[in-house]
């Protein structure tokens, strides 16, 4: 049975590390796993992510951010997600609307995009490909920072640790009970506290989603 789950939190949260075990880990008990990140995954997500992430393109409005992040999103959706789950696999992203709803939205306060602009555009980019399973790996800005200590940071990173709390403050939000976000992913809004070991991370992210996995098909799950 196919299900859509994603993997998403601040910088350094753990996710690409997690998602590339949870993938090995599905894979080992025989499921066929698509592993994908955002922004990216196709062609055209690829070049706007290299575009998105280079110093040198220097500040850009919110807005503008945001539209670029839901374009390379709704390629990956239309060329990626949904022929995967037609051929019922089960697909790993690294990242969701919600690193949008968070980075160009809450984080940057009064200046970010307007909640209800973004939960428009989030439900017109995912109105025929929702996601099953969000999973929030919530960390510490200073564990994390000190993670990717020894990277160069990309053009969002170098916003610092300050803007990194924002984030961080922003997907505890997300997480709330009753926020629209959750609507949107069948099996909810999980928040998986990634400020622990490699190994105690990866179980409780396995258990979410073979819970996911096992459980029956949603109304209206394509
Ligand atoms: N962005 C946005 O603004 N809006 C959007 O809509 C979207 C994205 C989709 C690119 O994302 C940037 O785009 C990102 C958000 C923005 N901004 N920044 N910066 P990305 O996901 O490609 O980049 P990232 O968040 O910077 O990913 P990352 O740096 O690769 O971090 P990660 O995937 O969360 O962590 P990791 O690579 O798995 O781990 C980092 C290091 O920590 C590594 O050495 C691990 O071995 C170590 N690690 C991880 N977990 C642990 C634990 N539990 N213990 C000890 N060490 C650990």
């Amino acid at each position: 049975m196919s299900r859509f789950i994603a993997l998403d939190g601040p910088d350094g949260c753990g996710k690409s590390t997690q998602a590339r075990r949870l993938v090995e880990a599905l894979r080992a008990q025989g499921h066929s796993v698509l592993h994908l990140r955002e922004p990216g995954s196709t062609p055209f997500g690829e070049r706007l992510r290299e575009a998105l992430l280079d110093p040198s393109v220097g500040d850009l409005a919110p807005l503008t951010e945001a539209l670029a992040f839901f374009a390379a999103r709704r390629a990956m959706l239309d060329e990626e997600v949904a022929p995967a789950r037609a051929r019922g696999e089960i697909v790993v992203a690294e990242r969701s609307f919600l690193s949008t709803v968070v980075y160009q939205g809450a984080a940057c306060g009064q200046d970010g995009v307007a909640d209800d602009v973004l939960r428009w555009i989030t439900a017109a980019v995912h109105e025929r490909c929702r996601h099953d399973l969000l999973v929030v790996l919530d960390v510490d800005p200073e564990i994390a920072a000190r993670r990717a200590a020894d990277r160069n940071p990309d053009r969002i990173e170098a916003r610092g640790v300050e803007f990194q709390r924002l984030v961080r403050a922003g997907f505890l939000e997300v997480v709330e009970p009753g926020h629209w976000a959750s609507g949107l992913a069948a099996s909810g809004i999980l928040r998986v506290d990634a400020n622990r070991t490699l190994d105690e991370v990866h179980e409780d992210v396995l258990r979410a989603a073979v819970a996911c996995i096992g459980e029956g098909p949603a109304a209206g799950r394509p």
